[in-house]
């Protein structure tokens, strides 16, 4: 007998989540079904989401008492870690349930909510896949990284052929990337950094350090260091507005589309942890944000103003 917190952080069906709650209950494992109450696109109070989340767990309490399955149930932060980390708090529970929706298959599902739980609550989670749900948390619209994606094949034929192009690519672009990254900081770094300002900043989960946020305009460097346990990424915007309101997609991550933002930099993959990279550009003078936008670090706190004085 175990104490299982149950997150269901999503919208949509649930039958997925109901079948993996009888099975532990069936072990009379004692489950407690959290429910975040993060933002949905018709919500624009604390009241209107806390009423949303409030309703999804009456749902799912009900559909889990139907199938003769007892649990207790709360409403939680709009952020899923924090929500977890005050239930575990409560219920000391011995292990996770994340419903997710099924993997596509794409770039970022190796970063799914799971992995993020698993890693910064260190229980086992397991993942409930769910067909038709939509994840709260949410993963971000990805951009590019075409050669990483051949396209649905129109024919069996077709099918390998893009597949061996696709692993070719991916050969070919690892290859570069390694290749780009030793000479960088092996030959070619000093002079890649030469008369910039170096500005060394660390990612932590769930923070990001800068040890100069009110640089001089021109060229600068930021040597981004990992510093972990997550993988994270450095993306900087020149915007207006501040680090702590940038505005947001219905998933509660950085609409990065948004007119208000100019993308600057962009470390484009994660940064594994213990790696560095370096960033150089040439800055203006301006208000910058810098920020980890992976789903849900921007919202644990991985933002910072930077000041770029003229
Ligand atoms: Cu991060």
């Amino acid at each position: 007998m175990a104490d299982v917190l149950v997150v269901a952080d999503f919208v949509g069906p649930h039958d997925a989540l109901v079948a993996a709650a009888k099975k532990r209950a069936a072990a009379s494992d004692a489950l407690h079904l959290l429910v975040p109450a993060a933002p949905l696109p018709h919500t624009h109070t604390d009241g209107q989401r806390e009423a949303a989340a409030r309703e999804r767990l009456t749902g799912l309490l009900d559909a889990l008492n139907q199938s003769g399955v007892h649990a207790d149930g709360e409403v939680g932060d709009p952020n899923v870690f924090q929500a977890v980390a005050d239930a575990l708090r409560r219920t000391n529970a011995d292990d996770l349930i994340v419903v997710t929706p099924p993997k596509t298959g794409e770039r970022r599902d190796h970063l799914d909510i799971a992995d993020h739980l698993e890693r910064a609550f260190e229980r086992p989670v397991q993942r409930i896949e769910q067909p038709g749900a939509r994840l709260l948390a949410g993963h971000r619209a990805e951009v590019g990284f075409a050669s990483e994606h051949p396209g649905p094949p129109a024919g069996a034929g077709i099918a390998l052929r893009n597949t061996m192009i696709g692993v070719a690519a991916v050969i070919a672009l690892c290859g570069a990337v390694v290749l780009g990254y030793v000479l960088h900081h092996h030959a070619n770094r000093e002079a890649a950094l030469r008369g910039a300002q170096r500005i060394a900043v660390t990612e932590h989960d769930f923070r990001i350090q800068v040890a100069n946020p009110s640089p001089r305009a021109g060229k600068i460097a930021f040597l981004v260091a990992n510093g972990g346990p997550s993988a994270h990424e450095f993306v900087l915007f020149k915007t207006a507005r501040p680090a702590a309101g940038m505005p947001l997609g219905s998933d509660g991550n950085i609409d990065e589309g948004s007119p208000l933002l100019n993308d600057v930099l962009d470390s484009g993959s994660d940064i594994t942890p213990g790696k560095e990279r370096d960033l150089i550009a040439t800055l203006p003078a301006g208000h910058y944000v810098a920020v980890c936008n992976l789903p849900g670090h921007y919202r644990l706190g991985m933002r910072v103003d930077i000041n770029v004085s003229g």
